[in-house]
């Protein structure tokens, strides 16, 4: 979680220093949805992940170094810096791909997940969206498919209350995101979306389903991003309460709470994997900013029509 947040804070900055341009979505506050998603699975499972999918991609394994690079545009980026931010491929990671396209790889997780079950080896897709993509045709057509053909897909719906600057009692009446897995006859739970132990829990449970050949599941975190929809959105939609409610939530603070509460982590400690996190990120970072623009003539090469 720590790396994740370091790595969006310092992409935040660069884009603030203009060392990063172009549109980013930052999901600072809803770590804890990629940490303990991602915990339970292997390199050879499937990810697909949306807009908001850097933490997704990190905590699948993507190496940092790279996907900063892809973030500024360099040459030496997961896609030779023709991606950015929004098209995330980590393949090496099991980090399929990523799109702007709102709901667009929840269909892609299916093929992928379909590709597991013939493979017979265990694996099992997951794929990251919001809110907004619970009211895209292709999430509907999705559910009934994986759950009619048993596909070992987990469907993860990152529930901020938001899709951009609309509260989600603006753009649905159905409140849970849940409530639509049961219609197509799903597994399915809410959770505390900020509470990592609880994200492992019922992520471990639908895992196991998934790699036991009982087909999909769905778990809707209910979370929230703390910046704004995009970097530079002033975010005059929301109130300031509950931005601050939701802060007093941020799920580091949380674990981190609840493990010295236990007694299981020195203060110490904590500031050491902090700060190696920081090290990190400033790595690739200087990386990023110190690889090469891609080259003009390479501007048709990895296109297929
Ligand atoms: C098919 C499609 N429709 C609309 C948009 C514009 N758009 C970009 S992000 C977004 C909201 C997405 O909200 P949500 O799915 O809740 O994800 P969040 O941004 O909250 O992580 C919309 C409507 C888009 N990118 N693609
Ligand atoms: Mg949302």
């Amino acid at each position: 979680m720590w790396l994740i947040r370091a790595f969006e804070e310092k992409v935040s900055a660069l884009y603030a220093a203009r060392q990063i341009v172009g549109l980013l979505h930052l999901g600072i506050g809803q770590e804890a949805v990629a940490a303990g998603t991602c915990s339970l699975l292997r390199t050879d499972d499937y990810v697909f992940g949306g807009h908001r999918s850097h933490g997704h991609a990190i905590a699948k394994g993507a190496d940092i170094k790279r996907l900063m690079a892809e973030i500024a545009g360099r040459a030496t980026g997961y896609c030779a810096g023709k991606g950015g931010s929004m098209h995330i491929v980590a393949m090496d990671a099991g980090f399929v791909t990523a799109t702007g396209v709102v709901g667009g790889t929840i269909p892609l997780a299916l093929g992928a997940a379909f590709a597991a079950k013939e493979n017979g080896k265990g694996q099992v897709a997951v794929v990251f969206f919001g809110d907004g993509a619970g009211q895209a045709g292709p999430f509907h057509e999705s559910l009934n498919i994986a759950s009619l053909w048993r596909l070992p897909v987990i469907f993860v719906c990152e529930n901020n209350g938001y899709a951009e600057f609309t509260p989600l009692s603006a753009h649905t009446l159905v409140e849970r995101l849940a409530r639509h897995a049961q219609t197509y006859k799903i597994p399915s739970s809410t959770v505390d979306g900020n509470d990592l132990l609880k994200v492992r829990d019922a992520m471990a449970e639908a895992v196991r389903r998934a790699r036991a050949g009982k087909g999909p599941a769905f778990v809707e975190f209910l979370t929230h991003r703390l910046r704004g929809h995009y970097e530079g959105d002033p975010a005059k939609y929301r109130e300031l309460s509950q931005l601050a409610e939701w802060k007093a939530k941020d799920p580091i603070a949380r674990f981190t709470r609840e493990l010295k509460r236990k007694k299981a982590i020195s203060d110490k400690e904590v500031e050491a994997i902090k700060d190696e996190a920081r090290d990190l990120v400033e790595r690739a970072a200087q990386f990023a900013i110190d690889s090469p623009w891609p080259a003009g003539e390479e501007v048709d090469s990895q296109v297929t029509a």
